[in-house]
């Protein structure tokens, strides 16, 4: 395939690189990356031992020293020339990313456009890592903080956006002054290793510092263990499920490192009386179906009022029956395929569950087979009936099931089971009444970390903080101030005067 040689992807690829150099392939543990599409099998990866570890990150933390040296607006320079050489491969990339992963070509150049969105961003973040002056509270002083590098930050990211997500920590974290390392899905290497050789002409033409960039692809009882117990990595970025995320806080809090957690969502949606279809339906056809329902963002509950809600199931079911599933590559196709067999068992198991919990199933919950759906992982997007406390309707499950639940009376209820679970990504309400949108967006409103009006719930922009609240973990990446989370803050008070004086007026008189 051709965007494979344009990305310079081989039979054989070394899983673990410096920025320069690529690490030995002989004698490691491989994976076979099966495409979700036609289930072919795309490239073999060969991944990183502990001694590749332990070499990549002694080489991290000296980049990193000589990285925090540079100022930040030079910084602010690579990440500009990275955003160009994304932009030179955006088709190549973007196809890939389709292929590996399965989503729409559109959603994966969407994917690639994002990176290029936060490398723009944290260009200008270079040159505004400000920090606050205060007033001494003293003569003759003056008091202010500033933000400084954390040293190598580790970013462990899912395969549901195995490029963006990533692009979100190192572009903001780069700027930051930090060196990166990187532990991609093992489902999803082939666009890391890609991406890791789109930034080595960057690398190389700017002659930066080996170990500035580095992806070490492997496996999470080697590699990932490794990187939650390492002293040397002071924060830890993580994108998953609340199990995964729970354990990696628990193993970085007992060093007392800091983590960054993007974990799951069960976003809801409300359709208030007088809210608008015309925008309410599409919204809810694309939260629910982009990215086959494997978003974190993906929405996951529709509660709609008892007065439109036959109107509104009456609308989504005819619009899933218009759902072209097939080939994320042919643009026509609305969803593509789940990202392997294992997410098609889980999907094929929530409606077992749903069933006998007393749901019903609208529309679709079949799984596809021969033909062009040779891969075993094209499923029906579903239509579900359902009330919030249903077991099943509490989890997070990455498939394309979406339940809808009937509210009665005011908007109070509706935000309410909105709220009423244990996950707090994102969240939307649909209504052209001023005093509900105001009520879902105050602090009696959504409790979740996104909260949109008149807008689904995924497909944030970037120029936003991204995550949310509850036990989808309280991180926050991407835009607005979450750079500080890649930094550490210092508080300083100078003294320029001639005597010495104490805060809060202590005394303390020595002859
Ligand atoms: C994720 O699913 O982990 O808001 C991130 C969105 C995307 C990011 C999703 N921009 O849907």
């Amino acid at each position: 395939m051709q965007f494979l040689d344009e990305l310079a992807i081989n039979k054989d690829n070394a899983g673990v690189s410096t920025g320069y150099e690529w690490s030995d392939i002989a004698g490691k543990e491989k994976i076979e990356v099966v495409s979700p599409v036609d289930g072919r099998a795309i490239a073999t990866v060969f991944t990183a031992d502990e001694n590749d570890y332990m070499k990549t990150v002694a080489q991290a933390v000296t980049a990193a020293r000589q990285w925090r040296l540079t100022p930040a607006p030079k910084r602010g320079e690579i990440v500009r020339q990275i955003g160009n050489e994304l932009r030179r491969y955006k088709q190549s990339l973007g196809a890939l990313v389709s292929y590996e992963m399965g989503k729409s070509l559109q959603e994966g150049q969407g994917e690639v456009q994002e990176m290029i969105d936060i490398c723009d961003f944290a260009v200008g973040q270079s040159r505004q890592l400000y920090g606050f002056t205060m007033h001494s509270e003293r003569e003759e002083h003056r008091l202010y903080d500033q933000y400084h590098p954390l040293g190598v930050v580790g970013v462990i990211t899912a395969f549901n956006f195995p490029a963006a997500v990533w692009s979100w920590n190192a572009m903001v974290g780069s700027v930051c002054g930090n060196a990166l390392l990187w532990k991609p899905s093992s489902k999803t290497p082939l666009t890391a290793i890609a991406i890791q050789k789109i930034l080595g002409s960057v690398i190389r033409k700017n002659a930066l510092p080996e170990g500035l960039f580095n992806l070490v692809v492997g496996r999470g009882s080697v590699v990932g263990e490794a990187m939650l117990a390492d002293k040397r990595l002071p924060l830890i970025s993580v994108t998953g499920s609340i199990e995964v995320g729970r354990h990696a806080a628990e193993a970085v809090a007992a060093r007392l490192g800091k983590c960054i957690l993007e974990l799951g969502g069960n976003n809801g949606v409300i359709i208030t009386a007088n809210a608008d279809l015309k925008l309410a339906v599409p919204a809810v056809v694309f939260g629910a179906v982009g990215t086959a329902g494997q978003r974190c963002t993906s929405t996951r509950r529709v509660i709609i009022h008892d007065s439109v809600y036959d109107e509104v199931k009456e609308a989504l079911v005819k619009a899933y029956r218009s759902l072209r599933i097939g080939s994320p590559l042919v643009e026509d196709n609305h969803m593509g395929p789940l990202i392997d067999t294992e997410a098609v068992e889980g999907y094929v198991e929530a409606l077992r569950q749903l069933r006998e919990q007393g749901g019903t199933v609208l529309c679709g919950g079949g799984v596809l087979s021969g033909g062009e759906y040779f891969s075993g992982c094209y499923v029906e997007p579903v239509l579900a009936e359902a009330e919030n406390d249903y077991a099943i309707v509490q989890q997070e499950t990455f498939a394309p099931i979406c339940y809808l639940i009937r509210y009665t009376g005011e908007v109070e209820k509706a935000i309410c089971l909105q709220n009423g679970v244990v996950q707090g990504l994102s969240s939307s309400i649909f209504t052209g009444d001023l005093r509900e949108s105001e009520l879902f967006l105050a602090a009696v409103g959504s409790d979740c970390g996104i909260a949109n009006v008149n807008i689904g719930t995924s497909g944030a922009e970037i120029g936003g903080a991204f995550g949310g609240e509850k036990e989808t973990g309280g991180g926050r990446e991407s835009g607005s101030d979450a750079w500080k989370g890649y930094m550490r803050r210092q508080t300083n008070t100078i003294n320029y005067g001639t005597t010495m004086p104490l805060a809060q007026g202590i005394r303390f008189d020595i002859d």
